[in-house]
């Protein structure tokens, strides 16, 4: 039997999420350059050395594109807003055109009756601020501070829902340590200290926007399940520190003040100076938690290999055309746990979803696998309802096929085609499947 929103707790809220830098084409409207924008122009870094400057051109497109989402009967759309946009030396002087790109596009999410749910920094650190050392320097935190007020100032009467970070797991160990995204370094010194620092702007974000008044803030994580490869002891220890690296370290420090102690004793020597008296500051009662998920990773020890001495195995689920396995399991997982660490907040899946070599044939693009993965994936979120998680809303990722960052445009996320040459858009069925799940009747 096919889902409907019945199927759901009333007021449960579905939507669909983008990023500025992926979707919107840099080059328009006076956006500054961002440490992406010169990652991908070096050789190796991207596939097809492909950057975001044209992407989806959203920033000519986002009357159309809002109208897809009010067509395909979405409550919610979750979009970033570009701290290269609004100031494009990332400090000072505002880009009007920027502010009054956001203005508009705020009122037409509202216009077409959906909730705007908005997050600060979805990774498009302005070139300035990257040549002072971004996200190693510990006033990165202040300048996101500044940032926020500022956009905040133009459009925070209006949105629903603020995220202040998206997914800190990638903005500093994807990367500063494994250097697949900008800045893209390889060191543990500056890995550690974006770790810190990223939760650091988090919390002055939320004390800057709780002295504006406002009671909607939360942060958005995302979770990999780590399993551990055998039932060797050894194993189990790897996949028990890769989850302290991807999804404790986070979440902790966000609800408890505190970083897993074996992690960071592995870390200590790299540790910025006075962290711990951070730790409030980075630990603020939060109003929700945004909850990203997508896949599992397969871990063993690696007793040969420096620190963390550990590598990933091979999984043998059904993958996506990115080469993650299809796991549901991992998101009741962590929507259990997020709903225990958190005491019960209102949780909101803010991304899951799967990239597909999708094909336009006569005019439609059939993607069977996308829908079976999310019918699977809803199973999961009414499993962790009936349990009694506070999961009030989910996201799909992403509205739009979009620059899925090192990997280029091949990847194709989209519940709607795009065709990069003409702009055209061509919704697929599964963007229909969940149209007619979401019909209100
Ligand atoms: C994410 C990113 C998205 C990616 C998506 C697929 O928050 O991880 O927000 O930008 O495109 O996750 O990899």
């Amino acid at each position: 039997m096919a889902l409907t929103r019945n199927d759901f707790p009333e007021g449960f809220l579905f939507g669909a999420a983008t990023a500025a830098y992926q979707i919107e084409g840099a080059r328009f409207g006076g956006c500054g350059s961002s440490h992406w924008d010169s990652f991908a122009r070096t050789p190796g870094n991207v596939a097809g050395a492909e950057d975001g400057s044209l992407a989806c051109d959203h920033y000519h497109h986002w009357e159309a594109d809002l109208d897809l989402l009010k067509d395909g009967n979405f409550d919610a759309y979750r979009f970033s807003t570009s701290w290269a946009r609004v100031l494009p030396e990332g400090r000072g002087k505002p880009n009007p055109e920027g502010l009054d790109f956001y203005d508009r596009l705020v009122d037409g999410i509202l216009e077409r009756g959906l909730k705007p749910f908005q997050t600060l920094y979805h990774w498009e650190l302005p070139s300035a601020l990257a040549d002072l050392g971004g996200w190693e320097n510990r006033d990165v935190a202040q300048w996101f501070g500044d940032f926020t007020e500022v956009i905040d100032a133009r459009i925070g009467d209006r949105v629903a829902r603020i995220a202040t970070i998206n997914e800190p797991w990638c903005v500093a160990w994807l990367s500063h340590f494994l250097g697949v995204h900008a800045p893209g370094k390889r060191d543990i010194r500056a890995a550690t200290r974006a770790m810190h620092h990223v939760l650091l702007a988090h919390g002055t974000a939320v004390q800057r926007l709780r002295a504006r008044g406002r009671d909607n803030l939360g942060v958005v994580l995302n979770f990999d399940f780590c399993d551990p490869a055998s039932n060797a002891q050894e194993d189990w220890k790897a996949a028990d520190l890769n989850d302290q690296i991807f999804n404790r370290w986070y979440i902790e420090g966000i609800t408890r003040g505190a970083y897993p102690p074996e992690l960071l004793g592995a870390l200590a020597p790299h540790m910025p100076e006075g962290w711990q008296d951070d730790m409030g500051l980075i630990s603020q009662e939060l109003d929700w938690l945004g909850v990203n998920y997508y896949t599992r990773h397969i871990h063993a020890a690696d007793p040969g290999a420096p620190w963390p001495a550990t590598k990933q195995v091979e999984g043998h689920l059904p993958k996506t055309q990115s080469g993650w396995e299809i796991y549901p399991d991992g998101l009741y997982h962590f929507l259990m746990r997020a709903h225990e660490e958190t005491g019960g907040l209102p949780i909101f899946v803010t991304e899951n979803g799967m990239a597909w070599d999708d094909r336009i044939e006569n005019g439609a693009v059939p993607d069977p696998e996308r829908e079976a993965y999310i019918d699977r994936h809803l199973a999961a979120v009414r499993m962790a309802l009936a349990d009694g998680a506070n999961v009030q809303g989910f996201f799909y990722w992403s509205l739009l096929d979009n620059y899925e960052w090192a990997e280029g445009y091949e990847k194709r996320f989209g519940l709607v085609h795009v065709d990069y040459e003409t702009q055209v858009r061509t919704p697929k069925a599964s963007y229909h499947h969940l149209a007619r799940m979401l019909e209100r009747r």
